[in-house]
């Protein structure tokens, strides 16, 4: 067999375009592939539905693969495990009852693997500068390359049509943050517009974690980090239970939604 650049070159292209052609109208856009929208991915791609995840950065797992300050393992509690079970990520008990560890790498590479084998298509480099809102609510999201806007040229962007949205953007929450910008005082929050997240106390922020993985505005959903911070709640540390159990809760809701 004779290699030759030009048939790498094509089928590199072209294989990339199918994919791009074939999710330019879909069911479900996630932005962010940290470990909250990579769990999402993997259960609606699962349940059938066309899905695709949008990274900023070259790689996803956002902030899973530092673990706690660089110390590559993450802590999960007792009520996530079965998570990280049915992903095949091995865990460890750790002394304290209800405690387990994993190795970060290990979960975001088999968390990742699983999802795009269960069918989800990952963006990777590719940024959300802004949605598209039709009739009161989002109907798609405006992307362009990451490295545009690193390089700070003006280069228009493209659109992709999706039914629902997530918000997997973690802290920074951008997604909301876009949609409060340009509607200010509409989103589902006690006072309209983003509430910002709170000081760290993981028990609370657990359980507000998974209480606030809801709609925000029509269409558009958070999950993961982006939760407390739209709906005012504590950030949690370096525990991942919420993040897994969030990410499987937002694609329930939207699977519900969705076999309406
Ligand atoms: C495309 C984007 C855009 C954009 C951002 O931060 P993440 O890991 O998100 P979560 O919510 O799944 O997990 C949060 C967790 O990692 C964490 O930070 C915890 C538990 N902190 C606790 C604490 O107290 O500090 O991933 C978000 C991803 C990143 O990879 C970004 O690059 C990406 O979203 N992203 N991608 N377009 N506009 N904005």
């Amino acid at each position: 067999m004779r290699l030759d650049e030009i048939t790498i070159t094509k089928a590199i292209v072209e294989r990339y375009f199918e994919r791009l052609m074939d999710n330019l109208e879909i069911d479900v856009a996630i932005v962010g592939g940290g470990p909250s929208g990579l769990v999402a991915g993997y259960f609606l791609t699962k349940a059938g539905h066309r899905v695709a995840l949008y990274e900023r950065k070259l790689s996803v797992g956002g902030g899973m693969w530092g673990g706690g300050m660089l110390f590559n393992e993450i802590v999960v509690q007792e009520e996530a495990r079965r998570l990280l079970d049915e992903f095949e990520v091995r865990t460890v008990p750790y002394e304290e009852a209800g405690y387990y560890t994993a190795s970060s790498i290990e979960s975001v590479s088999t968390i990742t693997s699983k999802a795009v084998k269960a069918g989800l298509s990952i963006f990777n480099c590719m940024s959300v500068e802004d949605v598209v809102v039709k009739n009161d609510r989002v109907s798609g999201l405006v992307i362009n390359w990451t490295a545009v806007s690193m390089a700070g040229l003006h280069v228009d962007p493209l659109s992709v049509g999706s039914r629902f949205l997530i918000d997997a953007t973690g802290h920074d929450t951008e997604i909301v943050t876009m949609i409060e910008r340009k509607a200010p005082g509409k989103l589902a929050t006690s006072t309209g517009n983003k509430e910002g997240e709170k000081f760290m106390n993981p028990q609370e922020a657990e359980k507000l974690t998974l209480e606030n993985t809801r709609e925000v505005f029509p269409g558009l959903y958070v999950t993961g980090m982006a939760c407390n911070a739209t709906f005012g709640g504590p950030r949690m540390g370096p525990i991942f239970g919420g993040m897994l159990l969030s990410g499987e809760k937002v694609a329930h809701l939207i699977l519900k939604e969705l076999a309406r």
